[in-house]
């Protein structure tokens, strides 16, 4: 495949599980046909969403095809199907292969001689590995994993060229739990005054001081299996609560916020991430698998605890493999001081790309061919039905529940929870005024058309200024980067009180469009101009001690034919059973298996990182622990020529890093950070296929003093103890970069 088709590269991930030998597991049945799915509804075993099979009864094939995940537990179905075996079990893969497999197109001329995989990959807690010359699975080791007290050799052989075992760390070192303060909180102690932010202002540096409100939100999140219909087409997903998109967690600065996470799902570990949340000295709360902690468990809890030291908008999310673009997401909001005045907070507008399969289904096609097209962009969980048909439920726009008042000025906060677009935002007929950019308040400035990112929040103030009408409120999804069958109309509703009340006629916003000559509609996926984005509270940026250069390619040059992300040759892997945290808690060692891609960093030191790409598309770069500096972004390689704004710049959690289908082009972003935060913190493309397939790293950030941070280490040692018995028997093997 050429780079020209790149541009559109999606990926996802599985999670693959061993066969069974019997016919009844997990509660479920498997077929006799070799027809994984069919008309009885016989399902895969452990399947990301528990059927991934074809309706139309055959492993792979139509719209409603397996997952990877499935596909490989059932043996990678490989093309000898025709005239050949199939499972007479319902399990191809030991030593045949299911019918007609999507997968059959996917593992290339390398497997077509060779017999289908002998031995199913880790069965038994050995490991497998797939043979970067076969592109299948072999089993390289028997040593069985037996229990979490046990000393276990669990090498995770992945794809990505990963030859070796990883010694899994062990406990070496007592747990222990740090006592709680027994004093009593006095509230805004020592702070300059008694109100509700202890006098604490916009203006006061929210890094180093906090408001002492002593007070303490709880809530508790309940993550299960589900079937939702947003846009009135229902189809497998994950909810939290029940609810699609999860429910809003609200707090106010300063407050400890106590999140007690429960993994009801029956085949799926997990785990919580507070996106934007600094996590300062608190790493062991950031949530993500792999690095901060081991997947929790299905029937396990964990409880999540933290301080709202940023305030604005943002949402929590599972951070492990697509979970949260099945729908393990929900908005936070911590309350705290704005740039400008209004009169009636109006709510949230959640925008996120949708499909009528799960993206975990889509996951075998992403990888290996480009393009995915999702069906539809959802506003706080709606929309009508692009597809509608007679007999179809058509599905609803979001209407905001607060009616303009001519004159009012109201409140939105924005955020972008895509798995792949880039979306421009506008209300019809209105401008608006921009204060806030992700956890950061800027100097407010106007606009009519606003570019959003993956991952990004904006709050925005809207005068009603217009005559009383009914208005749309648009996201034009920006096919340029991905497409969207439904891209012009994702759209909800504003009524002004005393209009008709009617579905708008309302005039879209003009602005610049690139086209594709022949009459679709491109768009332009970008960031908002950097120039725009003002700091409130000012801060420069000193020259680096340690520069971080990241060349960023893709490739399907590995032996395996499935496109991977690399950063400077290697792609990212975590170990969902082996937390880098965990190892240094218990070893103070730093897991070996992300190659290079894992970078030490001492404390007290400016880190800048530069990613640059040739190829033409764009990434939203995310990093934990820290809002970044965005000191230069644009397209082409960065270069000595290339000016870095040092002065204030434009400071927050996700930035674009340019790049364009359309025209070619790829390009650069210049990022940095000061190491004030003992931890290991991702950095990230937070596109989900890419994330997936590696674009990934983490920093290792004073490492000497990280252990002296976490509060209860026995929590991390919990969470793996409990993972690792469970992942043991249930064959669960990683094979994307886990997080
Ligand atoms: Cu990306």
């Amino acid at each position: 495949m050429r780079f020209s088709t790149i541009s559109a590269l999606l990926c996802a991930v599985g999670v693959l599980a061993a066969p069974s030998t019997s016919q009844e597991a997990n509660g479920l049945t498997i077929s006799e046909d070799g027809k994984c799915g069919g008309s009885t509804g016989q399902t895969c075993l452990n399947s990301y969403l528990g059927d991934c099979c074809s309706k139309a009864g055959t492993c792979g094939e139509g719209a409603f095809f397996c997952g990877l995940g499935c596909q490989k537990q059932f043996g990678g179905c490989l093309p000898t199907y025709k005239g050949k075996l199939v499972s007479q079990n319902g399990m191809c893969g030991h030593d045949i292969t299911c019918k007609g497999s999507k997968f059959v197109m996917t593992v290339s001329a390398n497997s077509t001689t060779s017999a289908p995989l002998t031995t199913a990959p880790v069965a038994t807690g050995g490991s497998a590995s797939l043979s970067t010359s076969s592109g299948k699975y072999t089993n390289t080791t028997s040593s069985a994993l037996t229990t979490s007290s046990a000393a276990p050799t669990w090498a995770f052989n992945n794809w990505g060229g990963i030859t070796s075992g990883h010694p899994v760390a062990t406990n070496t070192t007592a747990c222990s739990v740090k006592p709680t303060s027994t004093a009593t909180c006095v509230r805004c102690e020592g702070q300059p005054g008694t109100d509700k932010y202890c006098g604490l202002t916009i203006n006061d540096d929210s890094y180093a001081v906090v408001p002492k409100t002593c007070n303490q939100v709880e809530f508790s999140l309940d993550l299960t299996e589900c079937v939702v219909a947003p846009d009135g087409i229902s189809r497998k997903a994950l909810c939290v609560n029940g609810q699609f998109p999860g429910p809003l967690l609200e707090a106010s600065w300063g407050d400890e916020v106590i999140i007690h996470v429960t993994n009801s799902m029956t085949r799926n570990g997990t785990s919580i991430h507070w996106h934007g949340i600094r996590q300062n000295y608190t790493n062991e709360m950031d949530g993500v698998v792999g690095l901060t902690q081991c997947a929790l468990a299905p029937g396990q809890s964990m409880t999540y605890k933290w301080t709202a030291e940023s305030y604005g908008f943002s949402w929590y999310h599972s951070h492990l493999t697509l979970q949260a673009y099945e729908g393990l997401f929900g908005p936070m909001y911590i309350h705290g001081p704005k740039s400008a005045e209004y009169d009636v907070d109006a709510g949230h507008l959640i925008i996120n790309d949708w499909s009528h399969i799960p993206v975990d289904d889509m996951y075998n096609d992403a990888q290996v061919a480009g393009v995915r097209t999702m069906d539809t962009g959802l506003i706080n969980g709606m929309n009508i039905n692009p597809v509608a048909k007679e007999g179809t439920p058509a599905g609803q726009r979001y209407t905001v529940p607060t009616e303009f008042v001519p004159g009012k000025k109201y409140l939105f906060q924005l955020l972008n929870s895509a798995i792949q677009s880039t979306f421009k935002f506008y209300i019809d007929g209105h401008k608006f005024t921009v204060i806030a950019a992700d956890f950061v308040p800027i100097e407010p400035y106007e606009t009519t058309v606003l570019s959003i990112n993956i991952g990004q929040r904006y709050e925005i103030i809207v005068e009603a200024d217009q005559e009383v009408g009914d208005y749309f409120l648009r996201f034009d999804n920006q096919n340029a980067c991905a497409t969207t069958t439904n891209s012009d109309d994702i759209r909800g509703i504003i009524h002004y009180a005393g209009s008709p009340g009617v579905t708008p006629n309302s005039t879209a916003h003009t602005y610049p469009r690139k086209d594709n000559g022949v009459g679709g509609i491109l768009g332009t996926c970008e960031d908002e101009p950097l120039a725009s984005l003002v700091p409130i509270l000012k801060k420069t940026v000193s020259s680096p001690h340690q520069t971080v250069q990241h060349d960023v390619a893709v490739s399907n040059s590995n032996g395996i034919n499935l496109y991977r992300w690399y950063l400077d040759g290697t792609t990212f892997q975590s170990n969902w059973g082996d937390a880098t945290l965990y190892s240094i808690i218990n070893n103070d060692t730093i897991p070996t298996y992300s190659g290079d891609l894992a970078i030490s960093t001492s404390l007290g030191e400016w880190v800048y990182v530069i990613i640059e790409s040739p190829v033409p598309l764009g990434h939203p770069i995310h990093l934990h622990g820290h809002d970044f500096y965005v000191l230069a972004a644009g397209y082409g390689n960065y270069g000595s020529g290339t000016a870095l704004n040092l002065d204030n710049p434009p400071r927050r959690d996700v930035a674009f890093m340019p790049g364009d289908g359309p025209t070619g082009q790829g390009g650069h972003l210049v990022i940095a950070f000061f190491t004030d935060n003992p931890g290991v913190w991702l950095m990230h493309c937070h596109i989900g296929w890419h994330v997936a397939m590696g674009f990934a790293l983490q920093f290792i950030e004073g490492q000497e003093q990280i252990r002296e941070t976490v509060t209860d280490t026995c929590l991390v040692n919990d969470v793996c103890a409990t993972w690792r018995p469970w992942a043991q028997e249930k064959g669960i093997y990683v094979d994307d970069s886990g997080v």
